[in-house]
């Protein structure tokens, strides 16, 4: 469906005349059109999304964490002095009723948000300095949610960073082989298998209290973070479906594999697949001038690993969708899902053998160097 029916967003509360509305993004969850109205001779542009209620099944409960989170960071930026937080996080369109949502007929979820102007996402980071703002667009967020208790917010997707009950999935896949794709994704399957040991780790960090609970993203990879089209400077945080209670392990983790990976996470060719050391350097220190002032030093100390385990737990669920079907991630053709986990694979081999630069890194990203 290319275009949306005007009996949608005549439920929300958009002035202006109708002037056009196409598809927009590359997310793999959610329906999302830009939508462009013509107001007292000017062209006002809207976002609106169609939410996936198989993948978010407590969809008003994702929305009250929407609110709760762009609420609490648009008064923290007011007391910062800034005149128009909105222009940095994501305001609602209500509907003519109130809501910040509307159901349609056949039980489709949709909701709309102020488009914010002269601003781009990238799919692929093409400069450093680029990998920087996203780093410190990353780091800004974890700091305007650092006050905002962490069960202030709904748990809307219990297990969504648990890699060891991604691994019981896949093994479960594996096992029922129910589109007889096992035997072609042989090879993807011995390379998970070789790496189990990868799957505990952030998970039993959590457990053993060494690490905090906070708000965090979830999904912070590079096209969920808005930058300036002018400036190429970080504006802010998109898609925040997934905020919840979390660590700032698989934030800082997302956001390092898919601005490290030159190739992207669509790479055609495996070959152009590598975690670019000079990038990530720059995500570092865009990340902890901002971040650095609130992460405690145990955190710090575990962020080399958070790179390998979301880069691990990335593949195994494109493989595992891949084995079940892709009832889960939308594809553009089959083997989709199998050729995602090829390259989150192929740039898991690529942090392996720098592992030790990437901890250099890190530990080198002293408070004052930043
Ligand atoms: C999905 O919706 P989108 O495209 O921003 C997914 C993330 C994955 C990402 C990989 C709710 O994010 O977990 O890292 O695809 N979101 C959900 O591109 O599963
Ligand atoms: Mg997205």
């Amino acid at each position: 469906m290319n275009e949306i029916s005007s009996r949608i967003f005549q439920q929300f509360d958009i002035p202006g005349a109708y002037a056009g509305c196409e598809r927009f993004g590359s997310g793999l969850i959610n329906d999302t059109w830009l939508l462009r109205m013509v107001h007292e001779g000017l062209e006002r542009r809207y976002i609106i999304q169609r939410v996936n209620t198989s993948v978010f099944t407590e969809p008003i409960r994702v929305m009250e964490n929407i609110e709760t989170v762009t609420t609490h960071i648009a008064s923290r930026l007011w007391r910062e002095g800034i005149q128009d937080p909105f222009s940095i996080t994501p305001a609602l369109v209500r509907t003519k009723k109130g809501a910040s949502y509307f159901i349609d007929e056949e039980g489709g979820f949709w909701r709309a948000f102020h488009f914010i102007e002269f601003c781009t996402v990238y799919d692929r980071v093409d400069e450093p300095a680029l990998a920087h703002e996203v780093g410190a667009a990353l780091g800004r967020f974890h700091t305007l949610v650092s006050d905002l208790p962490p069960h202030s917010l709904h748990d809307t997707l219990p297990g969504f960073h648990h890699t060891p009950r991604y691994l019981r999935g896949f093994d479960e896949a594996v096992k029922a082989d129910a589109e007889l794709r096992a035997s072609g994704a042989a090879r993807e399957i011995d390379f998970v298998n070789g790496r189990r040991r990868l799957a505990p780790i952030l998970v039993d960090a959590v457990d053993s209290g060494r690490i905090p609970l906070r708000v965090v993203h979830n999904d912070p990879k590079v096209n969920n973070v808005l930058i300036h089209s002018l400036t190429r400077k970080a504006v802010g945080m998109i898609d925040l479906d997934t905020v919840k209670p979390g660590i700032v392990h698989f934030d800082f983790g997302d956001c390092a594999r898919s601005v490290a990976n030159l190739g992207g996470e669509d790479a055609e060719d495996l070959a152009t697949v590598t975690f670019d050391l000079n990038f990530f350097e720059a995500l570092v220190r865009g990340y902890m001038s901002e971040a650095g002032a609130f992460l405690t030093p145990d955190e710090i100390a575990l962020l080399p690993e958070s790179v390998k385990v979301i880069t691990f737990e990335l593949g195994l669920r494109f493989l595992a969708d891949y084995l079940r079907g892709d009832v889960y991630f939308k594809i553009n053709y089959p083997s989709h899902n199998l050729h995602r986990a090829r390259v989150q694979f192929s740039l898991l081999e690529c942090i392996e053998k720098n592992e030790e630069k990437i901890k250099a890194v890190i530990s080198s990203m002293r408070r004052q160097d930043v």
